[in-house]
């Protein structure tokens, strides 16, 4: 895997590397065992057929049944609560003042992405919106709302350990905080259509002075570029990046 840069993502990684140490024990295990008994039982007597005793099969039942519980059991038990807590809390992240909050619009095949700019409000001719080209200051909670306009998509950030699958018909959520400057894969994770392997895009970590400035000469620079859209004729309906909506609180 590619390194982790996320706030949070160790704690997938480090679900993955104990079921890995588990797998590998009952990998050991199990070929332990079978040398044994090939060895053991090789061409020394003919093979029988042997219905086991109740002990014999309580003994395997026990055994399997502990490998799930212990294996399956810590998967299921770590990754509810940790869902719960962290990756799935957006009450929190929505509360938080510092929250940076970005509207992804998924298509084929491409992300856009949209800021509030300098109002705060989605949906308004300020909105700074970039095409595969997300940008957020290091150590901030970043919250997102993706949406899709043709097939499912799926947004994935290899470096954070999220993804989250983009449904058209419906608005999904993600979080994750960064903690280290540089630039990032964004991917798509579902296959959705022809040119899927294109459909990527890079997401920037940058230092939080810096990005407030891109901000805001970006939503200087929009709100400019919409008036001459204006100007020429255009009404905002027909203008290509009219796709936003009001942030929505209740999801
Ligand atoms: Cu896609």
């Amino acid at each position: 895997m590619p390194p982790d840069v996320s706030a949070h993502g160790y704690r997938i990684d480090a679900l993955i590397n104990i079921t890995l140490v588990f797998v590998t024990i009952l990998f050991v295990i199990m070929c332990a065992w079978m040398a044994y008994s090939c060895l053991r039982h090789g061409r020394s007597h003919r093979a029988r057929y042997d219905r086991a005793s109740r002990r014999g099969i309580a003994v395997v039942l026990g055994f399997a049944g502990a490998v799930f519980f212990v294996v399956d059991g810590n998967l299921f038990v770590t990754s509810t609560l940790e869902l719960k807590r962290i990756f799935w809390n957006f009450a929190d992240a929505d509360r938080a003042p510092d929250t940076v909050r970005i509207e992804i619009n998924a298509h084929q095949w491409a992300w856009d992405a949209r800021y509030a700019g300098n109002d705060g409000t989605f949906n308004t001719p300020d909105d700074v919106v970039t095409l595969n080209d997300i940008r957020v200051p290091v150590d901030a909670v970043v919250l997102l709302q993706l949406a899709s306009v043709d097939v499912l998509h799926s947004f994935y950030l290899p470096n954070f350990r999220v993804k989250q699958d983009v449904v058209p018909g419906s608005i999904n959520r993600l979080r994750f905080a960064s903690r280290k400057l540089g630039v990032y894969e964004v991917g798509c994770a579902q296959h959705c259509g022809a040119n899927h392997y294109k459909m990527r895009g890079e997401l920037t970590v940058m230092p939080p002075a810096e990005f407030a400035v891109w901000l805001k000469e970006q939503s200087d620079e929009a709100v400019r570029v919409h008036e001459e859209a204006l100007r020429n004729g255009f009404t905002p309906q027909m203008i290509e990046r009219q796709w936003g909506w009001s942030w929505s609180e209740n999801l």
